[in-house]
């Protein structure tokens, strides 16, 4: 990178300290992971000089012929990974993503039944603080007690508010989904079915949870989590007239030119996530959030919702007599990386919350197993025993330092 370094050295010198960052610590944020030097190359291209409104074959700009090619290939590799009819893989998030489905099936005030954020929502499926919330008129489900999505409560209010559209898929829930049972709700009262797969789209793409692809009439999602691709979103429609309502939402509706080198990195993605090895990758995600679990399960933190299903865990720390913060802070301290999140029902602030989410898809990118697990649950209870304890969050840095230089990641890359 010695262009980078010769033209601004301030900038080179952040991404260095960033790249070390991410080389020495535990990153276990369940919505982060680590793309391929493939995936970096294709984003770093010259296709981020290229204006391509419209879509493949109907550009309002000349010249986009090999463009037109990535497109393509990004749109049929994605088909064949999720067995979705339709696909637009402009979106630049997950936000934006969710806000062109609203926008190209509903009108706004109507009713769209959507996952509290405390019980494992989504900030985009109607939390008041966003414009969409405005917008549409969000009536928000939540989990039963023994940790499940409340299927008898959405029918309930399914009954009640008549919503337009139901949405599933959620940022901070472990547990499967079951897109049938929604199917059968939305059919009965004559709405339309939303996933929001962000979190385990990656999972689905492997087999390893349900599909909602050949069930619902719209799956959105994110590409850089458990999909392991660069940062940006994708829209799956079952339907012809539904594909094309989401098409004129995303453009001209919502967005303009695409990035087109995050849609060359997301086709490279998908052609990696078509590869056996990408489903034992996944395999082994699943694998170590379950040894977490049980390790985690012999302490006096509480799992939500019971048990994982998937790559995450939303964790109770105030047993410990801490807050979210405070275990989010402690576990920086000791080279592990997570987030703060509420848990459901939460009587804590989101800045404060009681919980902090945990997942596995980074480490086990970086070939982590279920030793590993036993040894990371054991520094986390140590961590968090030791919140107060800068000296003792400190030997566990150095034995995370130690741990992430025999699994090391980005070897060839310098600033
Ligand atoms: N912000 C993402 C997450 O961390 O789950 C969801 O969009």
């Amino acid at each position: 990178m010695e262009n980078l370094q010769k033209i601004d050295l301030p900038i080179a010198r952040s991404l260095q300290r960033e790249l070390e960052r991410q080389r020495h610590t535990l990153e276990m944020i369940p919505s982060e992971n680590f793309v391929s030097l493939a995936v970096l190359e294709a984003l770093g291209s010259v296709a981020t000089n290229k204006y391509a409104e419209g879509y493949p074959g109907k550009r309002y700009y000349g010249g986009c012929e090999f463009i037109d090619e990535i497109e393509t290939l990004a749109i049929e590799r994605a088909k064949e990974l999720f067995g979705a009819n339709y696909i637009n893989v402009q979106p630049l998030s997950g936000a934006p993503a969710n806000m062109a489905a609203y926008f190209g099936l509903l009108e706004p005030g109507d009713v769209i039944l959507g996952m509290d954020l405390s019980h494992g929502g989504h900030l985009t499926h109607g939390s008041p603080v966003t414009f969409m919330s405005k917008i549409f008129d969000f009536k928000r489900y939540r989990t039963t007690t023994d940790g499940l999505i409340d299927y008898t409560g959405i029918h309930d209010l399914a009954v009640k508010f008549k919503p337009k559209m139901i949405l599933m898929g959620y940022s901070a829930y472990s547990r499967e989904i079951d897109f049938q049972k929604i199917h059968e709700i939305a059919q009965e009262v004559e709405a339309y079915t939303m996933a929001d797969i962000a979190h385990i789209a990656g999972l689905i793409a492997a087999g390893e949870m349900n599909n909602p692809c050949p069930l619902f009439d719209i799956v959105t999602t994110t590409t850089h989590k458990t999909l392991r691709g660069p940062r940006g979103g994708m829209i799956m429609c079952k339907d012809q007239d539904v594909a094309k309502r989401i098409n004129k939402a995303v453009f001209p509706g919502l967005q303009g030119g695409p990035h087109e080198n995050n849609i060359a990195a997301k086709a490279v993605a998908f052609k990696e996530a078509l590869q056996p090895e990408f489903k034992e990758y996944i395999k082994q995600v699943k694998k170590n959030a379950k040894v977490l679990e049980q390790e985690i399960k012999k302490t006096d933190i509480r799992i939500c919702f019971g048990t994982t299903d998937n790559h995450l865990l939303l964790l109770d720390v105030t047993p410990k007599g801490i807050s979210g913060k405070q275990a989010e802070q402690a576990l920086d301290k000791a080279g592990i990386t997570v987030n703060k999140n509420m848990i459901p029902d939460d009587t804590r602030s989101p800045m404060d919350p009681s919980g902090i989410r945990i997942g596995t898809p980074a480490i086990t990118t970086r070939g982590m197993k279920e030793d590993e697990m036993k040894q990371i649950a054991a520094w986390i209870e140590q961590a968090l025993n030791n919140y107060d304890n800068d000296a003792e969050l400190e030997k566990i840095r150095n034995d995370v330092k130690e741990l992430t230089e025999r699994f090391p990641i980005y070897p060839e890359l310098k600033y």
